[in-house]
């Protein structure tokens, strides 16, 4: 479904005094490389894509946030300043938000909002993140002076995660969502916050998302005790972040730490060399170098980080016996998409493979997604 502005107006108009407000967006993202290492201080390349979430927004002269969510059919009061705010999660979000922009000092008035989104939900591409920038966004620009630097608007996503919601979460998808360029992927250290757009435009290939359907979620998930595992590694190497460490010191600590945490460490060091290897190969067209670093990630995410499922190794299979370049799972896992690059003459064959073999083993299709990479954050009008 694609989300059109007439959409949002319609039942901010509906669910209103029928004036209208202000329209913003804020896209999810998709990740070539770069899986789990940005709460380890590493890099990750990921573009903006064209699906997200809208709002429209008009300030209420009141101390309280009116919100619809027109996706969910659920409608929510709350005051900015409870301390504890509304408890469904797709309200807390933008409850969190605006407490974070306020604690930065931007005078956060009340307003009513009608919000809604395409990017899928559960399938891994980050449509909290895009919410979070699409309100951090647009608050700043209408009780700011909307001269927020977009890192630090990232920032307010991720604490909201962080404080709000319960996810220990890196800066990738907020960063992905308020920075996003269209045709371009960014590669990001998440170490010193600096970043380069690397145009993507890739003549031969696609890249295509295959949605297992599986339900992704991080709320509740495993993923924090995935980042504690990191931690704990670091901990006993005596390093900030595993970005610190390499295969020598890691080696050096074996004894100290668990099997498990051992694992966890190893794909993360791994990870970071690789999508270094991506980029150096990105610069000189080499793809097939790419598509075997995507390969290497998947079972790292699978065997030693242990983030996939048995849907998503099925995927990963299927693109190899299909000749794929490059597949593996995208996000924080558990279920959601696997990213493919796919050389365009055989996009069709692997697509309809993926459909017919999935299906008969589990009985449903998985929903292709093609990727076409877009902008950041924005006020539409
Ligand atoms: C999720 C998180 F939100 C990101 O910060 C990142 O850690 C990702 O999982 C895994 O790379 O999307």
């Amino acid at each position: 479904m694609k989300l059109t502005i007439d959409d949002v107006r319609r039942r901010f108009i509906k669910h209103f005094d029928g004036t209208t407000g202000s329209i913003y967006a804020a896209p999810g993202r998709i990740n070539l490389i770069g899986e789990h290492t940005d709460y380890n201080g590493g890099f990750v390349f990921p573009g903006a894509v064209q699906q997200g979430m809208m709002a429209e927004i008009k300030p209420n002269g009141t101390r309280m946030v009116r919100a619809y969510s027109i996706d969910l059919k659920d409608y929510a009061e709350f005051s900015l300043d409870d301390e504890k705010g509304p408890s469904a999660t797709h309200f807390r979000y933008i409850f969190g938000v605006c407490r974070e922009m306020m604690a930065l000092g931007i005078p956060v008035e009340g307003f009513n909002t009608a919000f809604a989104g395409d990017v899928p939900l559960g399938a891994g591409m980050s449509s909290s993140a895009a919410l979070e920038s699409c309100f951090a966004f647009a608050l700043d620009d209408l009780f700011g002076k909307g001269d927020t630097d977009r890192m630090t608007l990232a920032k307010v996503g991720q604490a909201t995660e962080h404080k709000y919601i319960g996810v220990n979460c890196g800066i990738m998808d907020q960063f992905a969502s308020c920075h996003g360029k269209a045709n371009n992927l960014m590669r990001l250290d998440c170490r010193s916050g600096e970043f380069q757009y690397f145009p993507w435009e890739p003549k031969g290939y696609k890249l295509v998302l295959v949605n297992s359907c599986v339900k992704h979620a991080l709320v509740g998930s495993p993923y924090n005790d995935r980042r504690n595992s990191c931690e704990r590694v670091a901990k006993a190497i005596g390093v900030e972040t595993l970005r610190d460490a390499d295969w020598d010191k890691l080696e050096a600590v074996k004894d100290q730490i668990s099997e498990e945490d051992y694992k966890r460490a190893k794909y993360v060091i791994g990870e970071y060399f690789r999508v270094l290897a991506v980029c150096e190969a990105l610069e000189k067209g080499d793809y097939e170098t790419v598509g075997q670093k995507m390969y290497e990630t998947h079972e790292g995410l699978s065997k030693d980080y242990e983030v996939s499922c048995e849907e998503l190794d099925f995927l990963n299979e299927i693109a190899k016996e299909c000749m794929v370049t490059g597949s593996r799972i995208m996000g924080g896992g558990f279920g959601g998409c696997t990213i493919n690059l796919v050389e365009t003459d055989l996009y069709k064959h692997f697509c309809e493979t993926a459909k017919a073999k999935f299906k008969e083993k589990y009985g449903k299709e998985p929903v292709i997604i093609d990727v076409v990479i877009g902008d950041g954050a924005r006020k539409i009008c």
